[in-house]
């Protein structure tokens, strides 16, 4: 799976002023002190690793020397700093304390044999370390930020002479969210209850000095995942200036052309990656619309909105002579992480949803003469879609030159409306039913599948696939929602390794956000 695109003599264009407006409202991280709840050791469970829980428990520690392991559990998903005492037994220390700890959101992560990593993803992200504490006793203080429920210590050596017990081991965990503004949950089906708080402390978890894609795991503000983050947060943690400062970054740190990235980081000093994606730069519009409609707050929408248009000016110059979406090979538009998936339907459907949501911001900013320009573009393109993507015989959009039939492409042209509503009913319905090859695959994709269902009052049927998908995750043991999940082969990765894998990724939070809007008593 392709995961790099590095744009061609790519440069960053600095807007000084959003810059500072964003820096402004970088939040203040909560701290709290959080120590493990037990000790355990890591077991095969089928096909997968579980805790089993040890006596006597870690308050009981014994000294240990050589190859002598503790695994501990904190009771929950964690982000924060590590810091353990460390106090030698027996003769003076007459050589380091030398250990190696391992991190793991789940039990898999420390079972995995990271040796042999050779995944995509750089193995730096594996959370593994090795360290010499050369003075005993010693207050040991790992610079490196975790995220993690599980911890394994082994001891890999201390001397003949003398052991060490490790003990006081506390997680200093950080995060922008704020449990205390979350309005209290009103339903009374405990699945939907569970299913709120495993989002919730998904996004809380993933809410740091941006909403972060996943403490694990690119650990960075990418536009895809914080278009929902948004939506999720406005009717949980409320983190609106939050929201605010990532739409200021992306406008304030473009790509050649005034594009978006698809991702940026904050240090050494904010930068914008190389990396673009169609798909992505287009969610700009979507999460400017997004927040607009919520705060009506119109000095941002009068900075931003600029940005915005420019967005789409660039997506419609990649239509081609048929008035559709170019395809394109490599990694250029993102969808969904599917095997083999062809982007263009998908595409194409995204930049009509997204220029229908542009039309609403032009009115809000005032630009009439736009806003009219765009709606007749947004028929042409439709009416393109109709004649070359839509396949009558087969009653589903077709994509690519091999014409592909996927689910993502179905439901993002049930988003658009390209077809009346009952046209989109019978679409969604014949999708369910004839389950096309090319499925869905992470939390993200199916997000809009339900949203799709919400949208053309398919609503028991999106109660029944968000209990069976997110559920499904619960049922396996999620305590925060993972970044990949497909039901049919749930240990899957894209990156080649499980290892790499995130589990606590916050664009799979959006239970949260359905729930509170649609199924409240
Ligand atoms: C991965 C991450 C991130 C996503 C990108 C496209 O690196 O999962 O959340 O937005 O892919």
């Amino acid at each position: 799976m392709a995961i790099s695109n590095a744009i061609k003599n790519f440069k960053m264009t600095v807007n000084p002023d959003f810059v500072a407006k964003a820096q402004a409202l970088t939040p203040t991280l909560i701290e709290t002190e959080i120590t493990p709840v037990r000790t355990v050791a890591i077991v095969p469970d089928g096909p997968d690793f579980a805790a089993r829980e040890l006596e006597p428990n870690f308050t009981a520690s014994n000294p240990m020397g050589r190859d002598d392991t503790l695994s501990l559990d904190f009771g929950g998903h964690q982000v924060g700093y590590l810091s353990f005492t460390l106090t030698p037994v027996g003769s003076p220390a007459d050589a380091p304390a030398y250990l190696k700890l391992k991190f793991g959101e789940v039990p898999y992560e420390i079972a995995a044999n990271t040796s042999d990593y050779s995944g995509e993803v750089s193995r730096a992200w594996l959370q593994e370390e090795v360290i010499h504490v050369d003075v005993l006793p010693a207050r040991v203080q790992l610079p490196r930020r975790y995220a993690f429920r599980y911890l394994q210590l082994v001891v890999l050596d201390t001397s003949a002479k003398y052991k060490v017990v490790i003990s006081n081991v506390v997680c200093k965990s950080v995060s922008s969210a704020d449990w205390s503004v979350v309005p209290p949950l009103k339903v009374s089906d405990p699945e939907l209850e569970r299913l709120d708080r495993v989002s919730l402390k998904t996004m809380h978890d993933c809410m740091q000095l941006v909403f972060e894609d996943g403490p694990k795991r690119d650990r960075r503000l990418w536009l895809g995942d914080l278009r929902l983050q948004a939506l999720t947060s406005s009717v949980t943690f409320r983190s609106d200036s939050l929201v605010k400062r990532c739409l200021y970054l992306f406008a304030g740190l473009t790509q050649n052309e005034g594009r978006v990235g698809a991702c940026l980081f904050l240090e050494p000093a904010p930068q914008v990656d190389d990396t673009a994606l169609f798909d992505y730069a287009l969610f700009f519009v979507s999460t400017l619309h997004d927040y607009f409609e919520a705060s009506r707050d119109r000095e941002t929408m009068a900075d931003l909105f600029p940005t915005a248009r420019r967005q789409l000016e660039l997506a419609l110059n990649e239509v081609d002579e048929n008035g559709i979406v170019a395809d394109r090979e490599g990694w250029w538009c993102f969808l969904d992480w599917g095997e083999g998936l062809n982007k263009q339907a998908g595409a194409h459907a995204i930049l009509i949803y997204a220029l229908k949501q542009g039309i609403k911001l032009a009115r809000w900013a005032g630009d009439e003469a736009q806003a009219s320009v765009w709606e007749e573009t947004a028929g042409e393109l439709s009416q393109a879609a109709l004649r070359h993507l839509w396949d009558e015989g087969q009653g589903f959009f077709v994509s690519g030159a091999e014409r592909q039939v996927s689910w993502a492409s179905q439901v993002w042209f049930a988003l658009a409306g390209v077809l009346d509503q009952e046209g989109n009913v019978r679409l969604l319905e014949r999708l369910m039913a004839e389950n096309p090859a090319i499925p869905m695959v992470t939390p993200y994709m199916y997000h809009y599948f339900i949203d799709a269902l919400m949208e053309n009052g398919l609503q028991d049927q999106a109660l029944e696939a968000m209990k069976s998908y997110w559920g499904g995750m619960v049922r396996a043991g999620a305590d925060t929602f993972w970044e990949l999940y497909d039901p049919k082969d749930p240990y899957a990765s894209p990156y080649g390794s499980r290892a790499i894998n995130s589990f606590c990724h916050a664009w799979s939070g959006t239970p949260a956000y359905f729930i509170r809007k649609y199924f409240q008593d």
